[in-house]
Parts: structure tokens; sequence; C-alpha cells
């Protein structure tokens, strides 16, 4: 009798336990229900501790986290540990709407010369011709490029001039607006994940070394993932002993299996063979990762175009996307053209946003290549990837 006092205690602690986290496993994947649930292992209530007994389990003892028990399904039955071998701990990406509003803080602590410069300005008493030339350096400086800069600033002359409009509030209004026409905001700026055929949408990351390929291609992935797609992730960066690795590390975190090849291996193969593994798993998404560097920069634009054209053997790439490093500014710049040359880039990747008040790069590259900016990288956390908009961005850039 007093064992099931003690089964029935037990388990409406544990319960109420679970209960207590439900809220903070809301966010996380459902599960699958364990394995065996129809013949359920019920194991003994442990013994009553005594004094000196160590209040924490063992740490060899293997024990299940609270996301992988999952809840019992009938209220008042006994809560079912299962001893199972415990599955990779797999990661829940958090999902990527809504990121973009950390660049904020991020721009705010890297001091945001561009947003606080350009309001300094503005609310001065007098816009004189002295004013707007400092306006002028302002956006320059901040990497916006030339044309851009002269477009912006004429048209907020005019705007001011015409509309007589003096108070810092509304000229903070007129600068966001100028700079949003800028980026273009009807671009598509959609990563195109779907093929809309029965086999995976194939997306190709592209870019000189360091500029952040594969850790964006792994910040992609899971985002795939967090949104419910199946990815396969193909190391054809060859060239460098640790990158395959570096990828795998990214995949295994969030369960997407890495197709490579050996090291100094024909790049071009091992991107044919992911594709080819994508088709076979029936997997949604595809993403190659490629080399930034090889011996001679030729040898790097004729591989990335064999590449490209080994992939298209099973169908058209998707989406090739080129990552740009906004800390080196006005590079960016000629590297996209040396890429656009070679492949044809659909999107622009534009990482380390939070380590630049040169945010305008965003502005000159889109103008450059005429192909949208559609990812930013905001830091090197797993999730400091964020879709691209561009009024949170001029919001950010030029904060309240
Ligand atoms: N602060 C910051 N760091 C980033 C961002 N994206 C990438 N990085 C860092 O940049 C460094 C290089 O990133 P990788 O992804 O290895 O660059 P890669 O283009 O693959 O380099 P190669 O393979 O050598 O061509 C790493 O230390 C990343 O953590 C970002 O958005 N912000
Ligand atoms: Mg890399």
């Amino acid at each position: 009798m007093e064992t099931v006092i003690l089964v029935v205690v037990i388990a409406l602690v544990a319960i109420g336990a679970i209960g207590g986290l439900v809220v903070g496993t809301l966010k996380k994947r459902k599960l699958p229900p364990p394995e065996s649930s129809s013949t359920p292992t019920i194991t003994a209530p442990p013994a009553e501790p005594h004094v000196g007994d160590e209040a924490e389990t063992p740490r060899d003892e293997p024990r299940r986290t609270i996301e992988e028990v999952g809840l019992p399904d009938s209220g008042g039955a006994p809560v079912v540990v299962e001893e199972p071998a415990a599955p990779p701990a797999i990661e829940i990406p958090e999902p990527s709407a809504g990121r973009l509003v950390r660049l904020r803080a991020r721009l705010a602590r890297s001091q945001n010369s561009l947003g606080k410069g350009l309001l300094t300005l503005l609310s001065r008493e007098h816009l004189d011709e002295e004013t707007w030339e400092e306006i002028e350096e302002t956006l320059l400086t901040a990497d916006v490029g030339v044309a851009p800069t002269q477009e912006l600033v004429e048209r907020l002359r005019e705007r001011v001039r015409v509309l007589g409009t003096r108070s810092p509030q509304e000229l903070r209004t007129l600068l966001a607006q100028e700079l949003v026409q800028l980026l273009d905001p009807q671009l598509d700026r959609v990563v195109k994940t779907e093929s809309g055929l029965d086999t995976p949408a194939v997306v190709m990351v592209v870019g000189v070394n360091g500029t952040g390929k594969t850790t964006t291609t792994g910040k992609l992935a899971r985002v795939l993932v967090a949104d419910g797609r199946s990815v396969v992730l193909g190391a054809a960066d060859t060239f460098r002993a640790a990158a395959a690795d570096q990828l795998q590390t990214w995949g295994e975190r969030v369960g997407a299996r890495t197709v490579r090849g050996p090291e100094g291996g024909d790049p071009a193969s091992v991107a044919f063979d992911a594709v080819k593994e994508g088709i076979a798993e029936g997997a949604d998404v595809v993403l190659i990762d490629t080399a930034g560097r090889l011996h001679t920069k030729t040898g790097l634009m004729d591989e990335l175009g064999k590449v490209k054209r080994v992939v298209e053997k099973h169908g058209p790439l998707d989406e090739v996307l080129l990552v740009l490093d906004a800390t080196t500014g006005q590079n960016g710049l000629v590297q996209a053209r040396v890429f656009a040359e070679v492949v044809d880039i659909s999107g622009i990747v534009l990482t380390k946003l939070d380590g630049t008040a040169k945010g305008g790069i965003v502005i000159a590259v889109q103008r450059e290549l005429g192909v949208p900016v559609k990812l930013v990288g905001l830091g090197e956390g797993a999730d400091d990837l964020a879709p691209f908009e561009p009024e949170a961005f001029v919001d950010a850039l030029i904060g309240d």
C-alpha cells in the first residue's frame, strides 16, 4: 500500500515539474513519441534518499533530457522513463523572422556613425551648403557610393526646400524614406529554396576567403531546418583541410548530412554528388559551400564556373549567393564584379554588419550588381543571419 502511494506521489510531482517546463519547451520542435509507448516499461521508483546521499544524478548514468522524454499521454499514469540510446543532441534553431531588429543594438555597439552623423547634421540650426557637403561626406564615408550619395542628397535637399521641413523628427523621416528608396524596396529578396520540381532546390554559396561563406551556409541550413525543410550540405571547398569539417559541424548540429570528398579532390564532383545525394534522399534543399581561395585567382574563377556547370547537369541552380564582408567596404564591389562575370549571382549576403559603421555598402553593392541583398550576417552566433528588409535596416541604421 505504501509503495502505491509513493508511486502516485512521485508521478504527481513529476507531472507538475514537467508542466512547469512546458512553457520553456514550447519553442522547441515536437519530438516523436517514445518508440515503444505501446508497451511501456515502468521503472521502479527510486529508493528514499538518505542523509549524505548524492543529491545529483550520477554523471555516468544515461539520462534523457526533459525535451526527449515527452509528455505522458494519460493524465494519472506514472511517467514512463525509457532508457534507450540517447539520440544525438540536435539543436532547434530559432525562427528567422524579426531577427533584423537585433541589428539596431549591434550597429549601436559598433558606434553607428552613419545614423548619428546624419541626424546630428540634419538637426543643425541652418542647413547651409557646408552642412549638405558634410552630409554627403558622411554618406561617402559609410560606403554608400558616389552616385547614390549624390542622388540622395539632391532629393533630400529638394524635399526640405519644397516642404520647408525643419524639425529633426521630420528630417529623420525624410532621410529614412530616401534611404529606403535607394535600397529599392520592390526587389524580390526571397532566397529561392523551392525548386518547384520533385528534386531539391540547389543553392550555391560563393565569395572570397574569409567573407563568411561556410558560416552563412551553416546558418542558412539552420533557418531551413527550423522551417521544417530537410537539407543536404555539399562541402565543395576541398582546398582547405578543415573546411569540410567546419561545414559538417554546422550540419550535425541540426541533423543535416554533409557530402564531402577527399582533401584536394575535385570540388565539382563533390558538388555533383551532393545534389545526387539530395535527390536520392528526397531532400528539400542542397546547399553547396565553395572555396574562397586557390593558388591563383583565375584558378578559383575557373573552378567555380566548373562547379556550376557540373551541378547544372542535374538541373538549374535555384540560387547563387555571393557572400561579401561588409567590413571590407569598397573591396567588396570589386569582388562582386569578378564573381558576377563567372557565375550568375542571384542574391547577395552581406556579413559582419555587426562589426562595421559602413552599413552603406548595402546600397552600393546592390546598385553595382543590380542584384538584391537577401541576407545579412549580424554576428558569429549560430542564429545571427537575418533576412534583409530595407525599412528595418534603415531604422537600425539611423536609429530613433
Ligand atoms: N562578426 C561576424 N563574424 C562573422 C559573420 N559571418 C561570419 N563571421 C566570421 O568570419 C570568419 C570567417 O567565416 P567563414 O565562414 O569560415 O568564411 P569563409 O568564407 O567560409 O572562409 P574560407 O572558407 O576560408 O573561404 C569566422 O570567424 C566567422 O565566425 C558575421 O555576420 N559577423
Ligand atoms: Mg569556408
